[in-house]
């Protein structure tokens, strides 16, 4: 099988990303304002994250700068930024959200 990469003896089983889409990854960024706990909320109730998954996600924002709340086809990302920057923006936070190609 020929995968561009390189060497082709003994390829490792391999399967196929034909039928996959292209992923993005939907992440938070940090900043000075927005409360913990509505950086929690929002990692529940968009994101599905449990509570404990939730904390750790957005203490990794706070301490790093940004963090990864899931990743998910671009319609979907799309879909998840949009929710997030208009829910925060009602709550008048400027908590951002924003997507990357995975
Ligand atoms: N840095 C914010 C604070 O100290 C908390 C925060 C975490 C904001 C994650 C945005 C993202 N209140």
């Amino acid at each position: 099988r020929e995968t561009g990469t390189g060497s082709d003896a003994a390829l490792a089983p391999e399967k196929s990303k034909a039928s996959l889409p292209p992923m993005y990854k939907v992440l938070l960024l940090n900043d000075d304002f927005t409360p913990m706990d509505f950086v929690v909320m929002v990692l529940e109730k968009f994101f599905n994250l449990s509570r404990e998954q939730a904390m750790q996600v957005m203490l990794k924002v706070h301490r790093e700068g940004k963090g990864v709340c899931g990743v998910y086809p671009l319609d979907i990302a799309a879909t998840k930024v949009e929710l997030v920057s208009a829910f925060a923006r009602q709550h008048q936070h400027p908590l951002a959200c924003v997507m990357e190609e995975n």
